[in-house]
This record gives C-alpha cells, structure tokens and sequence, in this order.
C-alpha cells in the first residue's frame, strides 16, 4: 500500500562514529567515560559496530538517517584558548601542555545525536511544522563543540521554511544547560496517536543544585524554552524533575533510566522525582492510554541498570508491526538482567525478539544504542523536502563501509591526535563522508578553523 502523504514515520538519525574516538574520561558524572579513561580505542571498529547497528534496522523493514561526524581537531577553541600558530606548533603545544584539551577538542563525541537536538514533529506543533532545537551541550566543554555544527548541518537539511523550523540553540549559560532528545521522550498514545512530551530535567537553576556527587546537567528553565520554541502546548507536555539519586550514581541523562516506544513508557522506580505522582499525571493524562512498566529496585538495582544500560535500549516497530528490541550485548551477560527482560519486560511490551548486539566501542563512553541515535518522525512529504542524502541506501552503506576501512585507525592515541600529518588522514576520511552524504564541508567552513589544505 502506498505511503500515505500525511502519516508520519520515525527516523532514527544515528551519528557515525569519528576516526578520532577515543577514551579521555572527559565526562564528569558519567561513570563509564570516567571508567575507561585512556584506554586504547578502536575507531574503525566503533564505526563498523554503528554501521552494524543502522544495517539491522534496515533489515527490520525500517528507514535509517545518519548524521555524519565533525571535524576535528577544533583549532577555534584551541585559538580562544591561547594556542596560536602553525597547526603543528599548535597540536605539540597542547599536548604538552594541556593534553586534556587536546582530548577535547578531538572529541569524537557528536557520535551521541540523542544529545543533539530535541525534536517535535509537524503534527504536535501549533504552527504544523517539525521544529527543531539543537542543543547547547554547555555542561562539558568537549560536548558544547558540538552545538554550532548541528546548527549548520540541521538548518541546511531542514532549510525548507514551509515545513521546517530550525531554531538557534540556547544562551550557552549554565541556566538553561540543554542536552537535547536525552531528556525528551514523545510518547504517541490511543487510536487517534495523541502525543505527551515528556521533558526530563536535573536541576532549578533558581534552586540550590540537588545532586551530592555529579551535576545534574539539564536544567528546568532550559526544558521550557524548549517547550516553548517547539511549538507545544502546554497541554501535551509535561515537565518532570529527575530523582537526585539516579543522578548521583550516575544517570547522566533520564535515557539512562526510561526509555519510551509508541504508547510504552519502561522505566525504573527510581527514575523521577515523586515516581507515585508522575505515574498518576502520566495515566490521567492520557486516559489511560500510555502503558508503563516500572521496574522495582528489587528486581533491578539501579547500578545494575547504570552497568547494562538495559533503559538505553531500543523497541523498534518492524514491517508488518511486528516489536523488536534493540540491546546491548551488556544486558545479555549480567545473568539477572538477560533474566528480567526475557521474562518479564518482553512479554509485559509485547516484544516479539531482543537482539542483543555488541557497541562497546560506544558503552565504554557511556553511550548505548538509544544514546547513538536522534528520533525524528516525519511524513512522506517532509522526507522529500530535506536537503543532502541523509536516509542512507544500501549503496552509500557500502561507501561508508570502504572509507572506514581505508582511513580509520584500528588504535588511537593522544600521541597521534598531535600530528597534524595524521590528522589530515582523519580529516580526508570525514570529508569523503560529507561527500557519499551529500553535505557541502562548506557548512562547516570558519566552525571548526581547520585551514585549507
Ligand atoms: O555526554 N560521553 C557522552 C555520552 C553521551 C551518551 N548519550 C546519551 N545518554 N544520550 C556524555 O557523557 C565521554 C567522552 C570521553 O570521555 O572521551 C562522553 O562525552
């Protein structure tokens, strides 16, 4: 049966892995990140574990988008930092003397494009266009980088105005610190698929911070502006704190704890401030129509959850309706967890197989499947009116797949990120990127400060 125009699809925009992933513990409250400090990365095979991940759900029937990686090394913050000169002065200074930096401003962090933007489709804003609002990512210096590209890339692939919003993202001051679809959850209810918007914040910034030991990096005032330049009605979103305690074990972000597919909201008793209340508003507000699963403390620690981050999966609806779950292969391998969800989560959502699948190159930073990708729900329409070639086809997979091979490195080191000889290898690889996606590199021109070459 045709597509019609008007009904709307979700997309899973997924962010391909960078040649210069690596391990640098530059996330404070993410305990993975901090875990795996200068390990050895393997960005090929991140890549390929990624391409992976979009290869199967294009298998389940399902259409995949990809956001490409950044440039990188990031000479504009290492300029504003003081770091002038030849690029090779530059790199040997910094790494010398201030390797951290060097770290960040290599970041191969836009993998994560949850953090990327938060998203509300054409059919719950007032004006009946898809509004987009990159995020700030202000709380860590390696992840606020981000912002100013996913401006570019997002305003040039979603330029046409009749259909499109793109907005700017906001102050970058830490009262409205943002980090994007992370901290959203759209969940399509009832026959007619109504839609809650729930937003997920960590602190007041007009209120002493409630976390002990890690920042609670979304703020409330930053979730509103949100709501308010996404076009949504107070009616259908809602605006949640975090609990303080997930966040002090190290729930960095609220799909670390919840995750939502359709009209099923999984999530951990400990998940939000007042749990009881939340259920309650959430059930009344949509009639009954969102089904929750909550699971107890007792049936899933909530370290146990931070360590297999079953609550960053996701439930992908395959042709022919038909629900799967996307794992990671952590969940498999902690015999109480793989329990839990073969047992009682599949069977309470309906879920017809799991599929646990190894991104490890991408947990060991504390990014799971679900924090690989960026939803957006777009009709036929829309789709066609984007600009590049972002919904991938089984011939650019191919292409990617040869770049990857060709130009990334098996192991990296800080100690290769100083020369700037491999770094214009890694940057080669990028740009060809661009290329099989039909993104000019000119969007990115001053962003970035990489020089001509
Ligand atoms: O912001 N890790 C990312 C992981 C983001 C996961 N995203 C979601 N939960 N949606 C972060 O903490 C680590 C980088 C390093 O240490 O090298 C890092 O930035």
């Amino acid at each position: 049966m045709p597509e019609e125009i008007n009904t709307s699809t979700e997309l899973n925009f997924d962010g391909l892995v960078g040649p210069t992933h690596h391990y640098a513990g530059l996330a404070f409250g993410n305990v993975a990140s901090e875990k795996n400090k200068n390990k050895p990365a393997n960005p090929k095979q991140a890549a390929l574990q990624g391409l992976q991940k979009i290869q199967w759900m294009q298998q389940q029937g399902v259409l995949q988008g990809m956001l490409p990686p950044q440039l990188r090394p990031n000479f504009r913050l290492l300029h504003q930092l003081g770091f002038q000169g030849r690029e090779q002065a530059v790199l040997d200074r910094v790494y010398k003397q201030a390797p951290q930096l060097l770290s960040a401003c290599c970041s191969a962090s836009s993998m994560w494009t949850a953090n990327a933007a938060t998203v509300a489709p054409s059919s719950d804003t007032k004006h009946h266009k898809l509004c987009i609002t990159p995020a700030n990512l202000i709380c860590n210096l390696h992840r606020s980088l981000e912002s100013t590209a996913n401006y570019a890339l997002l305003s040039y692939v979603f330029s046409n105005k009749d259909h499109f919003q793109v907005n700017e993202s906001l102050p970058a001051l830490s009262t409205y610190s943002d980090e994007g679809a992370a901290n959203h959850m759209r969940i399509a209810y009832g026959k007619q698929q109504k839609a809650l918007h729930i937003f997920v914040y960590g602190r007041d910034s007009e209120r002493k911070s409630p976390t002990k030991n890690f920042p609670a990096r979304q703020t409330k005032q930053a979730s509103e502006a949100v709501i308010r330049l996404n076009q949504l009605n107070n009616r259908n979103a809602l605006l949640l704190q975090q609990n303080p305690q997930a966040i002090d074990m190290g729930v960095f972000h609220n799909d670390v704890i919840a995750l939502s597919h359709d009209g099923l909201l999984l999530c951990h008793e400990l998940a939000f401030m007042n749990q009881k209340d939340v259920m309650d508003e959430i059930k009344e507000r949509s009639e009954g129509c969102i089904k929750i699963i909550e699971i107890q403390e007792a049936e899933l620690s909530l370290s146990n959850a931070i360590s297999s981050y079953l609550f960053n999966s996701q439930i992908v609806t395959c042709s022919g309706g038909v629900l799967k779950m996307l794992l990671p292969l952590e969940c498999r391998e902690q015999e109480k967890v793989h329990s839990l969800i073969e047992n009682t989560i599949k069977p309470k959502a309906n879920i017809a197989e799991t599929q646990y699948m190894d991104l490890r190159q991408s947990m060991r930073n504390g990014g799971g499947p679900a924090c690989l990708r960026l939803r957006i729900n777009m009709t036929l329409e829309e789709r066609e009116n984007l600009n590049g070639k972002l919904i991938v086809n089984e011939d650019q997979m191919k292409e990617l797949r040869r770049i990857i091979e060709q130009y990334y490195p098996e192991q990296l080191t800080l100690k290769q990120l100083s020369s700037w000889q491999e770094c214009q290898t890694l940057l080669d690889a990028v740009c060809a990127i661009y290329e099989i996606l039909e993104i000019p590199q000119s969007l990115f021109d001053g962003i970035s400060k990489i020089p001509a070459r």
